[in-house]
């Protein structure tokens, strides 16, 4: 069977789907009607068959690949809303937090006819799973000036998100970012303050079993079960048949931790998001979440694979490689040599909001693997994954699949993927560039600041407080990469020491500026300063395994979430030593504003930027085993119950994922 579906606005022309049966109409109506409810109550409900992609009719502007060396025209349109938008804001939160000698208010207001000379903000959030998710809520409720008294004093930097052009995700970060925007960008305050059975992120129900009945989530977990498997399968058997991988289990479990709508909202699409109030108006960043190519087969990710972006109007990649943008609601479309051929129809609902945040953390696809031997998982659902596994093999089980590729016959000098018609993504920070620098080095986006939150699990000591701490790894990657001629391609990126002097000078203990001397970096470019924001123990040790802690009880949650949050304003600048933090902040993000309208950088900036600039001193000596204290009091999480997974399952998800890396 196959018909086209229609956005619940073109219900009046569904009557005249002749190949429809009258039953099949009714059904049609009454899933429309339905969606028409949702579409009014939140605009992400876009795809035309909920997770199986479906035919719809083509816009008279067909669509097709274009070339990556500009921003997309809806990208730069967007861009002329949003930068006036964040002015307001920005000053707000430099006159809050006051630059001694500086006049923030009047140099916003003198520069305000022309926002190209005013700071451009990005944010940036590491893989890590729950740990980073929940570290980088704490630190993305500390920006953002909805959070209660997160705009209460000069130790606050509540207003910062409102003040940002981009911010992007990967893998535990993606899953952050996707609740927010997915959601109408919700704030973390508005997710935590809602903890009733089938409300998003509770992590105390293992996403092996499902969420808890109650409020929008009806199922049960056998019916949990079947709804992964059905809709899988829609997708499975839809239009001509798509290839389908775990990471489409995946997806759809995530999305029912993560997307607040029935089932896990299986027809909320990531470019629906252009299309949300709040993003439409420019009164939201701009999201990115990340992925990367790799060839089924090919057994490990080198620095030079090509780095894919999922923006809400495009996937695809400013690389030397790819260099090359599809447009995201129509991927699932079968393009050749760029273009759509007259012949073929326009298809979307591919882009499933779940299956996007699945793709960036497709390393955790491992975690469905589980039910295989859980004895209480119903036949289904194990037939399913030996099904997909059967056709994979292992060693490619975290793959999700992008057939038909996009990008076939496109750019085929250099696009490794251009002679085939599958085209396979993998988690965003299997190239240990585990935060997501990528989209924000790109010269077309002149970004002046990233704030870079890494809660990598770098350190591999023997005791487990001293592991899973990040020791800088992500930061060298990305170094690494734009030092590379052949892959960098215009990116720079500052100067970064080896993970030794991380751990000997503390740099991955509390913030560090890098890029403070905008003419000295690597590569052809420029590179935004970043201020990058290591994941420590302020008020609770937050360095959770990413595969061995998979349940979170809500106190637990909000203790992450509170240490995150403390982590990013260094306990309000109430750490030792470190009262100025905030300040420091906003010389951080006027600094290359100055630059460009040749002001003169107030010496308060000066003195921030002798204290938290890397000054080039390096300490590569082997240090010892890194061992944090708590930074300040420590807050208490009382033992009791709490509902975890078998920690056998957890441990031997580590065990399978441990040799591909520690992220
Ligand atoms: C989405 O958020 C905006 C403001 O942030 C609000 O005006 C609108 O009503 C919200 N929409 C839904 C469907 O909740
Ligand atoms: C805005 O400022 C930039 C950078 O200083 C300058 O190149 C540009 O000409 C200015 N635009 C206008 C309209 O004044
Ligand atoms: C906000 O701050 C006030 C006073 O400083 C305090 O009484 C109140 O509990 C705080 N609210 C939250 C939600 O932290
Ligand atoms: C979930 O949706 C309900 C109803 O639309 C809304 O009241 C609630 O605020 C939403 N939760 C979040 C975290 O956005
Ligand atoms: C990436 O590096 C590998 C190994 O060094 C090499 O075989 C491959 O050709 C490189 N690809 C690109 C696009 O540079
Ligand atoms: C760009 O924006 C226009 C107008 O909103 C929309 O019709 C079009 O589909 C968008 N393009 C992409 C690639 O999303
Ligand atoms: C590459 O693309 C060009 C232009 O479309 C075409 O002429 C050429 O045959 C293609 N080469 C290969 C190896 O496919
Ligand atoms: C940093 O982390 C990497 C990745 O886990 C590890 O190989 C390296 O030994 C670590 N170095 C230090 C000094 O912790
Ligand atoms: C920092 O401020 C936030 C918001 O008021 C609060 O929740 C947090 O506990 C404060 N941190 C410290 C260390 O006081
Ligand atoms: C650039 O910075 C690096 C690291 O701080 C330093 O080693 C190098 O000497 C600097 N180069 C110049 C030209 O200042
Ligand atoms: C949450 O988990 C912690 C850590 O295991 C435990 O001590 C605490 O009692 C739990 N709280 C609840 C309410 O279950
Ligand atoms: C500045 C630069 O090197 N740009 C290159 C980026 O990659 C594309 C595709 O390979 C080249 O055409 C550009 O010249």
């Amino acid at each position: 069977m196959r018909y086209s579906l229609f956005a619940a606005s073109a219900l009046a022309s569904l009557g005249s789907a002749s190949s429809v049966g009258r039953a099949e109409i009714e059904q049609i109506e009454a899933n429309a009607a339905y969606r028409a409810v949702e579409v009014y109550k939140r605009a992400t409900n876009e795809a035309p068959n909920g997770y199986a992609p479906a035919d719809v009719d083509c816009p008279s502007d067909r669509p097709s690949i274009r070339k990556g060396d500009t921003l997309s025209k809806n990208e730069t349109d967007w861009l002329k809303s949003r930068r006036p938008k964040t002015v307001d804001p920005m000053r707000e939160l430099l006159t809050r937090i006051n630059i001694d000698g500086f006049d923030a208010g009047k140099y916003i207001d003198d520069n305000r006819d022309n926002t190209t000379n005013l700071p451009n903000i990005g944010i940036a959030f590491s893989g890590g799973g729950y740990r980073a998710m929940l570290n980088g809520a704490g630190a993305l409720a500390a920006f953002d000036s909805r959070t209660p008294n997160a705009t209460n004093g000069a130790g606050q930097l509540g207003g910062l998100l409102q003040a940002s052009t981009y911010i992007a995700g990967l893998s535990g970060g993606g899953w952050l970012l996707g609740s927010i925007y997915m959601n109408n960008f919700t704030s973390v305050q508005n997710i935590i303050d809602h903890n009733e059975p089938g409300d998003i992120w509770q992590l105390g129900n293992s996403i092996l079993k499902g969420p808890e009945t109650g409020g929008i989530q009806i199922l049960s977990t056998a019916e949990y079960y079947g709804n992964l498997v059905d809709t899988v399968t829609d997708k499975k058997h839809a239009l001509g048949g798509f290839d389908t991988s775990l990471t489409d289990y995946w997806a759809r479990a995530l999305s029912f931790q993560f997307v607040n709508a029935t089932d896990g909202g299986p027809g909320y699409t990531w470019s629906s998001i252009q299309d949300d109030p709040d993003f439409k108006n420019a009164d939201a960043p701009f999201p990115i979440l990340i992925a990367l190519e790799r060839a089924p087969g090919q057994a490990v990710l080198s620095l030079n694979s090509t780095n894919i972006e999922f923006n809400p109007f495009e996937m695809g990649s400013f690389d030397p490689t790819l260099y090359g943008f599809a447009p995201l609601k129509y991927v699932g479309s079968n393009f050749s040599n760029g273009e759509l051929p007259d012949n073929e129809k326009c298809v979307r609902g591919f882009d499933n909001g779940g299956f996007v945040m699945g793709t960036s953390s497709s390393l955790f696809n491992q975690i469905i693997l589980q039910l295989q031997d859980d004895n209480s998982a119903p036949a289904l659902i194990k037939t399913a994954l030996e099904g997909i596994l059967g056709a994979l093999g292992q060693n490619d089980d975290d793959i999700a699949d992008y057939t038909p590729n996009p990008f076939q016959g496109y750019n085929n000098r250099t696009n490794p993927n251009s002679n085939t018609n599958r085209l396979t993504l993998v988690d965003g920070g299997e190239d240990l560039q585990n935060i997501p620098f990528n989209p924000l080095i790109q010269p077309h986006r002149e970004v002046d600041v990233i704030f870079a939150i890494d809660s990598s699990a770098d350190t591999v000591e023997p005791t487990d407080s001293a592991q899973n701490w990040p020791n800088g790894t992500s930061l060298v990657a990305t170094y690494e990469r734009t030092s590379n001629a052949s892959i960098q391609n215009n990116t720079a990126f500052p100067y970064i020491p080896d993970t030794n002097t991380f751990v000997n000078l503390g740099l991955n203990n509390r913030p560090t500026f890098f890029g403070c001397d905008s003419g000295n970096l690597t590569g052809r470019g420029v590179s935004p300063i970043i201020v990058y924001i290591p994941n420590a123990p302020y008020v609770f040790l937050s360095n959770m395994s990413t595969f061995a802690k998979l349940a979170y009880n809500n106190t637990e949650r909000n203790a992450m979430i509170l240490n995150g949050y403390d982590v990013a304003t260094m306990g309000n600048n109430t750490r030792a030593g470190y009262e100025d933090w905030t300040t420091c902040v906003g010389c951080a993000i006027v600094s290359r504003s100055l630059n460009r309208t040749n002001t003169k950088m107030p010496d308060a900036c000066s003195k921030c930027f002798d204290k938290y600039c890397w000054n080039g001193t390096r300490a590569d000596n082997t240090p010892p085993p890194y061992w944090p204290e708590m930074i300040l009091q420590e807050i208490k999480v009382k033992s009791g119950v709490a509902k975890f997974l078998p920690n056998v399952v957890g441990l031997a998800v580590a065990a399978a994922v441990s040799g591909l890396l520690m992220m």
